[in-house]
C-alpha cells in the first residue's frame, strides 16, 4: 500500500519536513482555502503539488472535494455545481491527481461527542456517546419529532439491551450547564466539521441557527430521494471520470447510522453493493474506511473488504470498539473491530499500490496541548503508521512483495 497522511495544507503544524521521516510517501489534502462551491483553478493545484513534490512526495488523494449541499438535496443550481465539480475534476486530472475522496452525508460530514475521552492507558480518543447526542438533537437542536424518535430508538441486536437513550438524554439535561451545552455544540458541529470543509466554520456566530436552516433543506428527502440525488450526480459526472482517467471514492458515513432525522446512504453493505451497482464503473468506487464501517454492529468489516476490494480506490486504517451498551470509541489500530492485519492482506493481495492513510489516532503525549485538529495528532497518529507500517511489511514478506521503507539507504 501507499503510505499516506492526510495534510492540511502549507499551515498545518504538521509540516511536509516531518512527514517525510516517518515514512510517508504520499499526501491527501484539499484546497482548503477555496470556498464551498467554486472551482479548483489549475494554478491553485499545480502550486500545492509543486509544493508537495519539493518535499519529495507526490500529491496522492483529494480528501476531499466536497459536494455541496445542494447536489445532495437535488436544489435548482445542483446541475451549476456539477458542472463546477466536472471542471475541478478535470482540472485535478490536467495536473496528475486521479483519486477524489468525497461524501453524500446531508449537512453533518462526521460526528463525534466526546474528542478527548480518556483510554485507560491515559492517552485519548475521539468517543461517541448516544444520550449526550440524543441531548443535543432534543435540547439544544430542539429539533421537531426528536424525541419520538429516541423514544423508538433501538440498538442493532446485542448492544444497548435494556437501555433508555431517551431517559439518559432527559437526566442529563438535569446536569448540563451553559459551558457544557457549549462544549457539547463545539464538538458535534464546529471542532469536527470546520477543517474538513464542512458547512460549519469556527467563527460561526449563530451554529444551532445555521444547522436548523440546513436541516429545513431535507425535510422532503428521504432514503430512496438522497439516493437519487447520489445516482444523478454520479451518473452526471462519470463520462470526464472516463475521459480522464478520475477514480471516484465515497466515504462511508460517520458513524454509520441515522442521524438528526437525515437519511444516511453509504452505511451498510448493502448501502454499498447499491451505488456500486446503480452506476457501474470502475471509476465510481469506495474509501474503503474501516473506522467508520467498524463502528456499526451489523458491518463484517473483513468480508466487507473482500467483497469491495476492486472498487476499492483509497483506503482509511482505522478500528473501533463497540461498548455493551451501544457507544463508541476508536480503538488501538491493533485491536477493536475492523481486524486491520487481515485488511492489510486483502488489500495487498489486491492491488498494492493503493493508497492507505492511518484515520484519526490516539491524543497522547503532549498531542493536546498542541491544537491539532480533532482526531489528526500527531504522536498518536504517528504511533499508528508505525504499527501499520509494521503490518504492511510482515504481510508483504508472507506475500512475496518486496517492501521498501522510505527514506533509508538500504
Ligand atoms: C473525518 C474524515 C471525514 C472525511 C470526509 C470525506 O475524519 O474521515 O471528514 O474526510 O467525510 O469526504
Amino acid at each position: 500500500m501507499e503510505k499516506t497522511w492526510r495534510w492540511f495544507g502549507k499551515n498545518d503544524k504538521i509540516t511536509l519536513s516531518m512527514l517525510r521521516q516517518i515514512g510517508v510517501e504520499g499526501i491527501v489534502t484539499a484546497l482548503h482555502d477555496v470556498p464551498l462551491g467554486e472551482v479548483w483553478t489549475r494554478e491553485k493545484i499545480r502550486d500545492l503539488r509543486e509544493y508537495i513534490e519539493g518535499y519529495g512526495m507526490r500529491w496522492s488523494v483529494v480528501e476531499s472535494l466536497p459536494v455541496v449541499e445542494t447536489i445532495k438535496y437535488g436544489g435548482p443550481d445542483r446541475d451549476y455545481q456539477i458542472e463546477v465539480y466536472k471542471t475541478s475534476l478535470r482540472n485535478l486530472a490536467a495536473e496528475g491527481i486521479h483519486t477524489i475522496c468525497y461524501n453524500f452525508m446531508p449537512v453533518l460530514d462526521w460526528a463525534r461527542t466526546d474528542l478527548l475521552h480518556e483510554n485507560p492507558n491515559g492517552s485519548s480518543n475521539l468517543y461517541f456517546n448516544y444520550a449526550e447526542f440524543a441531548y443535543f438533537d432534543i435540547y439544544i437542536l430542539k429539533r421537531p419529532g426528536a424525541r419520538e424518535e429516541w423514544a423508538s430508538f433501538r440498538f442493532p441486536e446485542g448492544y444497548g439491551e435494556g437501555r433508555d437513550v431517551l431517559a439518559e438524554a432527559d437526566a442529563l439535561a438535569k446536569t448540563m450547564t451553559p459551558e457544557k451545552d457549549h462544549a457539547l455544540v463545539e464538538n458535534i458541529v464546529i471542532k469536527t466539521q470546520g477543517f474538513v470543509s464542512g458547512n460549519f466554520k469556527e467563527d460561526d456566530e449563530a451554529p444551532i441557527q445555521k444547522f436548523r436552516e440546513f436541516l429545513a433543506l431535507y425535510k422532503d428527502i428521504d432514503k430512496a430521494a438522497l439516493r437519487a440525488n447520489m445516482k444523478y450526480f454520479l451518473e452526471a459526472i462519470m463520462p470526464v471520470c472516463e475521459e480522464c482517467g478520475m477514480n471516484m471514492c465515497v466515504h462511508p458515513d460517520d458513524p454509520p447510522i441515522e442521524v438528526l432525522g437525515l437519511p444516511r446512504i453509504v452505511r451498510t453493505e448493502e448501502d454499498i453493493r447499491w451505488f456500486l451497482d446503480a452506476v457501474p464503473s470502475k471509476h465510481n468506487g469506495l474509501t474503503f474506511c474501516a473506522g467508520s464501517l467498524s463502528a456499526g454492529a451489523y458491518n463484517d468489516v473483513v468480508a466487507m473488504a473482500r467483497e469491495f476490494a476492486s472498487r476499492t480506490h483509497f483506503v482509511h486504517l482505522r478500528s473501533c470498539h463497540i461498548f455493551p451498551n451501544g457507544d463508541f470509541t476508536e480503538a488501538s489500530h491493533l485491536g477493536g473491530r475492523a481486524d486491520i492485519i487481515e485488511l492489510v492482506r486483502i488489500f495487498e493481495k489486491e492491488n498494492p499500490s493503493l493508497p492507505m492513510r492511518v484515520d484519526h489516532g490516539m491524543t497522547m503525549l503532549g498531542d493536546e496541548t498542541r491544537g491539532y485538529n480533532a482526531g489528526y495528532s500527531f504522536l498518536g497518529r504517528m504511533f499508528a503508521m508505525g504499527q501499520v507500517q509494521g503490518i504492511i511489511a510482515t504481510v508483504d514478506r508472507e506475500l512475496g512483495i518486496p517492501y521498501k521503507q522510505p527514506g533509508f539507504f538500504d
